[in-house]
């Protein structure tokens, strides 16, 4: 991490397999610009542990989402990848900014209650999510989250909690902007709403080629308008507006030729980073998440120290 770059950082949850949501949402949006700033990737594995409870999946999970990162050509040498739960710094300022907002105001949460009405578990780590999100954030004087339109509110949160500490205890932490790629705004899944992990209605992004192909042959359409929205909506995502009006106007109603060609343009994405993902073993990744966890954690310590002692903590 360098002192004179502005510092960029992202994080994703290992609490399934990472869809093309989170590429579209997240992950390209960083994969675009990081080499331009100080970047970090994290893994944010306490925070899948809000919607996970298997120990032996958390665990395969960590390692699929770093070689996710790598696959997609995340260089490492110019990113730090790292997990959460390597830098207990992230869990210990949770909890300060814990005690500086209130009730009501995470329970304003639109992730939280949209969950919570998909029927997650209303646990009370889910409930603070958003304030162990900001300590990931703020402890490295983060300046720009490339992030998708669902974590929207989150980076306000964010910004609430630096506000907050800041006034009750002296200037201390930036507040982040969020990057959110236009255009994008939230991927819808396969059946209409969002595209996310724990709903089961993801097209996964590195899922064999058969996988793809049942997610997509499954894509909820409705027989009402022109064009099936939801095929077009994703679709929209590989192919510009000119391309896409021409194929959908020579496939009018033909939903199955217009799902294959989705299926074709989505392979021809994801096919090389597959292949790349393939190459990389278990022990080359978690060194990169070693080293990573142990330069993110220089950072963080030295921002506690001046945290604990603006708290009174410190003797
Ligand atoms: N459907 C989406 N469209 C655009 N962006 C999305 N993101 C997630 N889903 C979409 C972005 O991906 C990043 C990773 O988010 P996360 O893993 O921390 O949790 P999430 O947003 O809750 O993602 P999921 O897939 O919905 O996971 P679960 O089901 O485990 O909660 C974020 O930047 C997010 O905006």
């Amino acid at each position: 991490m360098s002192e004179t770059k502005k510092r960029l950082l992202t994080g994703l949850q290992p609490s399934g397999a990472l869809h093309i949501g989170n590429y579209f949402g997240a992950l390209k949006p960083f994969l675009d610009i990081y080499g331009e700033y100080d970047s970090s990737l994290m893994i944010v594995d306490y925070h899948a542990l809000t919607s996970l409870k298997n120990p032996t999946e958390l665990n395969r999970n960590i390692l699929d989402v770093a070689k996710d990162y790598l696959a997609i050509g995340i260089d490492p040498s110019k990113a730090t990848i790292f997990k959460q739960s390597d830098v207990p710094e992230h869990t210990e300022l949770a909890w300060i900014f814990d005690c500086l907002v209130t009730v009501p105001f995470l329970m304003q949460g639109h992730a939280y209650k949209d969950k919570v009405a998909k029927g997650l578990e209303a646990n009370a780590g889910l409930f603070t999510y958003p304030m162990l999100m900001a300590a990931d954030i703020l402890l490295y004087d983060t300046e720009i989250v490339p992030v998708g339109e669902d974590q929207r509110q989150h980076i306000e949160y964010t910004r609430e909690a630096a506000s907050k500490f800041n006034i009750a205890f002296g200037e201390t932490f930036k507040e982040p902007k969020e990057q959110i790629l236009k255009g994008v705004g939230v991927v819808p899944g396969i059946d209409g709403a969002k595209m996310s992990k724990s709903y089961g209605n993801v097209i996964p992004l590195f899922g064999s080629k058969d996988e793809i192909t049942k997610a997509v042959m499954g894509i909820v359409t409705d027989s009402g308008g022109d064009r099936p929205e939801n095929v077009y909506a994703i679709h929209a995502l590989f192919k510009n507006e000119v391309e896409l009006t021409a194929l959908y106007e020579a496939n009018k109603k033909n939903y199955k030729a217009l799902k294959e060609a989705l299926i074709a343009d989505i392979e021809a994405v994801i096919a090389p980073m597959r292949e790349k993902r393939d190459s990389l073993s278990d022990e080359e990744v978690k060194l990169v998440i070693k080293e990573g966890g142990e330069r993110a954690r220089t950072i963080a310590s030295a921002k506690m120290v001046d945290v604990r002692k603006k708290v009174g903590v410190t003797l």
